[in-house]
């Protein structure tokens, strides 16, 4: 509670930034989008991880003008990248609550629209329990953004509560498997074959598949046997700052 007060002067102090993570296509080893992750410097208890104070933004609804933020945060480092040559798209996290607020859609197509950007620059990462208050509403919500040019990706597939019927009915473009299946699948039989398995019923279903946490090479090579389309992790790069995943990307090639 006392952080959440915080929170609201970190929106108004430039306390907030975005850090990128790579997403690397596996069969043609090219970088083909980013990850924002919100990062929080507090000048005072120094960095504050997201699951200090989402959690608590989502309860009392800040997660609205944070929401907002972030995609303006997104908008201009994405002008950004683009002047550096650096054309791909990057995804942003939108929590389940924001799809309860009627006017997001909207606002967001606007902060797009205002930018200048393809919507196709913008992907949005929301997980299985967005459907869950209200699926009828979200899957509208939805159906409008992918009508706008936007990307939509289901994250942390397989640890929510919907159902595959659920799925089918989303307009996602793409899946990502959770990290908590990925990470360790060369140890854990039972995980590899949970990632085996979503690897195969994204590929049915016409999605593209992008597995999380990837720490090794030898994860890497087992993700790409399987036929998943690319990966995000460790083993490929870790979150960075604006100006150092300029750099990556460039020197990479
Ligand atoms: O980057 P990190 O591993 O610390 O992120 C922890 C969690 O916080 C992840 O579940 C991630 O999806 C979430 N997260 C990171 N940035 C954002 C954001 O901008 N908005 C929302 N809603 N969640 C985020
Ligand atoms: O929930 P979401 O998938 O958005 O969360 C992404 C989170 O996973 C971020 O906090 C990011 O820092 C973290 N992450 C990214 N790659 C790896 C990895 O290879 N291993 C681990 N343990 N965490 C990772
Ligand atoms: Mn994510
Ligand atoms: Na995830």
């Amino acid at each position: 509670v006392e952080l959440l007060g915080e929170l609201q002067s970190a929106l108004d102090d430039g306390q907030l930034s975005l850090h990128y993570q790579p997403k690397v296509n596996l069969a043609s080893d090219q970088v083909m989008g980013l990850e924002a992750l919100l990062r929080w410097e507090h000048p005072v208890r120094g960095r504050i991880a997201p699951d200090q104070f989402i959690p608590s933004a989502e309860r009392t609804g800040l997660i609205h003008s944070l929401t907002d933020r972030v995609l303006d945060l997104a908008l201009a480092d994405i002008a950004r990248l683009r002047a550096e040559g650096l054309d791909m798209p990057v995804s942003v996290n939108i929590s389940a609550r924001n799809f309860l607020d009627p006017g997001f859609a909207d606002r967001l197509l606007e902060k797009v629209r205002v930018s200048g950007l393809p919507p196709c620059a913008l992907e949005l990462e929301f997980t299985e329990t967005a459907l869950m208050a209200d699926p009828d509403e979200v899957i509208r919500a939805l159906r409008r953004l992918t009508e706008a040019g936007l990307e939509l990706a289901i994250d942390d597939f397989g640890t929510g509560y919907s159902s595959l019927a659920y799925l089918k009915r989303m307009p996602v473009t793409t899946l990502k498997i959770d990290q908590a299946f990925v990470r360790q699948m060369l140890e854990h039989p039972v995980d590899e074959q949970i990632t085996r398995a979503s690897i195969s019923l994204a590929r049915d279903l016409g999605l593209k598949v992008v597995a999380e946490g990837a720490e090794d090479a030898a994860t890497l090579a087992r993700l790409r046997d399987y036929g998943c389309n690319a990966a995000q992790g460790y083993g490929i790069a870790r979150p960075m700052p604006l100006e150092a995943i300029i750099a990556w990307a460039h020197d990479r090639g």
